[in-house]
This record gives structure tokens, sequence and C-alpha cells, in this order.
């Protein structure tokens, strides 16, 4: 396989160099994690003539908001740690069709592959991120970060406290995301269910942690949208160790969180600064 123009341009560079980070990471184990970035019709308009419709794909939602746009897009059930290899077989474009119901592909995904099995979650958060603040919401990243995931397993699990305790976990975090993460309880992966679950969430926070699965956010970019996972991550991954070294001794109070607030101008996830402190789940019931 020759690279043709195509896999040449910056936006399949780009989807290259953010899976292959995030397959280093530890985030994509397998066929873990998939990511959607919106191509413009200046993005996709030199290469037109590669971009044939090879086949469709009916999907069980309806999404009339995105009709007419273009994703680039993980494949279903392929491998972050493959998509350097062979871009064709691993990633792919498709259109909306006029429908808002059918996906045309255009290129990639192999012979028979289809977009990533989690389409529903990230077309429904598209168009929510899109209504919120329009051309600006380019990408939908999800991944299975590995003490985002844990504390699931022992924060009490509601928007407010999980954002409390990543905000407390590293200072930069209140500042990263001052709306805060949603909290979304186990759900089946992949359905409509939790596409539309995920989508609600996504109306007042850039980032969506599913319980006992891995975490979902936005950006205008492949590099913000990495960066908030990176960012919430590596307070995660510090409150894991803290709550191993036997738990919290000293935090960033309320009033710090606030003073970071007035110097870095933003407005903090109220609820997340109200109750003061986070708290671990209760006793488990087993
Ligand atoms: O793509 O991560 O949630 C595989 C998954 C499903
Ligand atoms: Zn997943």
């Amino acid at each position: 396989m020759t690279a043709s123009g195509l896999e040449t341009s910056w936006f399949i560079q780009a989807m290259i160099k953010a899976t292959t980070d995030m397959w280093d990471k530890g985030w994509d184990e397998r066929n873990g994690g998939n990511v959607t970035l919106r191509l413009l019709d200046s993005d996709v308009a030199p290469y037109k003539d590669q971009l044939p419709i090879k086949r469709k794909q009916v999907m069980t939602q309806y999404v009339p908001e995105l009709v007419g746009q273009y994703f680039l897009a993980t494949g279903s059930g392929r491998f972050f740690r493959n998509v350097q290899i062979d871009p064709e077989h691993n990633i792919g474009i498709f259109r909306v069709g006029a429908d808002g119901h059918t996906l045309e592909i255009l290129w990639g995904f192999g012979e028979t592959g289809v977009p990533t099995s989690e389409i529903a979650a990230h077309l429904q958060s598209h168009a929510v991120r899109q209504k919120m603040v329009g051309e600006k919401q380019r990408v939908i990243m999800h991944c299975h970060a590995t003490n985002l995931i844990s504390l699931t397993y022992v924060l009490r699990f509601e928007s407010a406290n999980v954002t409390r305790a990543l905000w407390e976990g590293s200072t930069e975090c209140l500042v990263v995301f001052p709306d805060g993460v949603g909290a979304l309880e186990w759900m089946v992966p992949g359905t409509d269910g939790i596409g539309e679950a995920t989508a609600e969430l996504m109306s007042k926070h850039p980032m969506v942690i599913w319980a006992h699965h891995g975490v979902f956010a936005c950006g205008p970019t492949l590099d913000d949208a990495f960066g908030l996972i990176d960012t919430a991550e590596k307070s995660a991954e510090i409150t894991v160790k803290v709550i191993s070294m036997g738990g919290v001794r000293q935090s960033i109070t309320t009033d710090q969180l606030i003073a970071l607030a007035e110097r870095f101008k933003v407005t903090p996830y109220a609820p997340a600064l109200e109750i003061g402190g986070w708290s671990l789940a209760g006793p488990s019931k087993a």
C-alpha cells in the first residue's frame, strides 16, 4: 500500500499522532477507545476525487443537526496501536447522509469496516456541543484512562464530588476544566442510551466519566481533547496515590479554589465549590 495524498493530509497525520500518543499513554488497550474529528469542507476539498461513497451504514439513531458533515473516525474493533502502521484499515472518513440516519463511508475502515461502536455517543455529543459553541466543536475523544477509571470504584460518584476530587488533585485542573466533569453511572457501552446520557452531561461539562469504563472529552482540536483527558488523568493518578498512602491530610481549600478562579478569570462549576470537599463512597455492600 502506498501512502495516498490523503494520508499526508494534516488531519490523517493528526489522528495518527493522537491515537499513537493515546496508545503510548496506556489509555487504549486492544480496541479500547475511539476518536472522531469533524472535517471542514475546506479540509476535504483538495481530496474530493479520493472520496467517492464506498458503502453506507444505517444507524439506529437520527442526527439531523449533523447532515452533510464529514468526520474522520477510528474504526470499530480496530486497535489504536495499529493506526500508525495502516491508517486506511484502522481509521476512515464518513459523511452524515441527507436523512440524518445513514453514514456514507468515503474512505478507509478497510474493505468492510465501519466507524467506532460508540458512534451514538460521539455524534450526539458533537450535536450538543455544536449547539453550545458552534463551529469550534470538532473533536470527541473516548479512552480507558486507568486512574480515572480506578477512582470510579471508590469516589462518591456524583458530578460535583468527582469534579471536586479532580480539582483538588492538581492545581491546574480548575483552570483547565472549570465546568467540571460529569459522572455517568455504569451503562451498556455502544448503545443509543449511553449516547443520549453522555450528550446530556456534555451540555454542562467538557468531560464525562463513565463508571468502571472510561472518559469522554470534547474540544476544538485533538490537542485540546487530549489535553483535557491528560490533565484529569494526571490528577486522578495523584488522587489514587493519595488514597493509597492512607488518604488526604491536607488539600486545596475552597477559598484557594476561588482565588485560583479569580486569578485565571474562569467561572467554576458551582456545585463542586459548594460541597466544600470530596468524599469516598459509603462502605461496600458486599
Ligand atoms: O471502542 O472503547 O467503549 C471500544 C470501546 C467501547
Ligand atoms: Zn470504551
